[in-house]
């Protein structure tokens, strides 16, 4: 397979090596995670698929969830983000614990197994709040995992209440936190980070937590921002640190690459990237993060088509049911307005794309197989 694209193409030797590297299982250095950029979609699709094969044959995750977001006023202004808003301007929201309650209470009897709840940074509320929150979610839901609060509202959390990292997350763990989600680390790169979300935690705050994380036994996912001001290596530096810190603590389920939506927010100008560049960036995460299990594309971000393309490129996973409103990506433009997939319709969407749907919990144990 690899000999027949290596003769099928006009690939200079460095490029040669990068294929023979691949099909070698050897590690890519960043020069060469670099250069697989300038590798045609047809090229990085067999790569990454290749890869992909290795690790989870032809199986497709997804997983039975919903989002809660407990509100979107926030103390930062990224500049790629059309969600935020201060207290009491229109358009913000903040549900109380029993609101969130309520929700929660519609899944008891349901076949969801994990609640995933991100927000923003609101000033007034603190770690014992939202400790509260998931303790008495865990009474309604006793056996549901709780995926909750991005490294940046942790940081500001755990910082208010002045406590270490790693006590402050063990505080959470008793009061029921099962893992991390992968937001808030944005692009590592300072100069760039400095202009999308100069204020909140840096990439050295996000790590640190993510390694405290994994070293407390609460694994994590990792993601990046990609599609705005960044470049190739500024992406590709971001993925070596996270395969770094995957090699140290092996704490990452997963990676998932997020585009940046261009609707309603200062970086609107810049348009967003084409779904040529949407397919390499997943299909050069799958090839170079060679220590990660998985790579979720966020259907209700990408869209429903677009994500079923990217289990062609290295994609084996698009996330979950997720059967409520989740606003971060319809307020920012995304195709889906109402983000919600049937469990048929993603059975369906996968099989349809020659691959088999396997429902998985957070950690990736099998739920069902399709
Ligand atoms: O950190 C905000 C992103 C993230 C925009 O771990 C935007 O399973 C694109 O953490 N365009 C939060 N992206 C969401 C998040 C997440 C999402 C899906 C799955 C998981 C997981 C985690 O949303 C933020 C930021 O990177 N974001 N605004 C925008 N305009
Ligand atoms: Fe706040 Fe998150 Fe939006 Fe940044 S991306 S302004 S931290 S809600």
């Amino acid at each position: 397979m690899i000999q027949d694209i290596i003769l099928s193409k006009n690939f200079t030797e460095f490029q040669k090596g990068i294929v023979h590297k691949i099909h070698n299982k050897e590690r890519l250095s960043r020069e060469e995670g670099i250069e697989l950029f300038s590798f045609d979609l047809g090229t990085l699709g067999i790569l990454a698929s290749y890869v992909n094969k290795q690790k989870n044959q032809d199986k497709v995750y997804f997983n039975k969830n919903f989002h809660i977001e407990p509100t979107n006023i926030c103390i930062y202004d990224c500049t790629f983000c059309s969600y935020h808003r201060k207290i009491n301007e229109a358009g913000s929201w903040e549900y109380s614990i029993d609101d969130i309650l309520e929700k929660v209470k519609a899944y008891i009897n349901s076949e969801v197994t994990e609640i995933h709840i991100v927000g923003g940074v609101h000033p007034n509320r603190d770690i014992h709040y939202y400790g509260e929150m998931i303790q008495k979610i865990k009474e309604i839901l006793p056996d549901i995992h709780i995926k909750a609060f991005t490294a940046v509202e942790l940081d500001f959390m755990i910082k208010k209440a002045r406590l270490s990292t790693k006590e402050g997350l063990l505080r959470l763990k008793e009061y029921g936190l099962d893992s991390i989600p992968g937001g808030g680390a944005e692009i590592f790169e300072p100069e760039i980070r400095k202009k999308v979300c100069h204020e909140k935690s840096t990439a050295e705050q996000w790590l640190e937590i993510h390694e405290t994380a994994h070293n407390v036994g609460i694994p994590s996912n990792a993601t990046m921002l990609y599609g705005h001001l960044e470049n190739h290596q500024h992406r590709i530096q971001h993925l070596f640190k996270l395969r770094e810190l995957q090699d140290k603590t092996n704490g990452f389920n997963t990676f998932i690459p997020l585009k940046f939506k261009m609707a309603n927010n200062p970086l609107s100008h810049l348009g967003e990237v084409n779904t040529f560049e949407d397919l390499k960036m997943f299909a050069v995460s799958r090839i170079f993060l060679d220590n990660f299990d998985h790579i979720k594309a966020y259907w209700p971000m990408l869209g429903k088509d677009v994500s079923q393309i990217t289990l062609s490129f290295g994609v084996d996973d698009i996330d979950g049911t997720i059967d409520d409103s989740t606003k971060i990506y319809s307020m920012a433009g995304a195709k889906d307005q109402k983000p919600t997939m049937t469990t048929k319709e993603l059975i369906e969407l996968i099989k349809t794309s020659g691959k088999r749907p396997v429902e998985r919990d957070t950690v990736y144990n099998v739920v069902k197989e399709y």
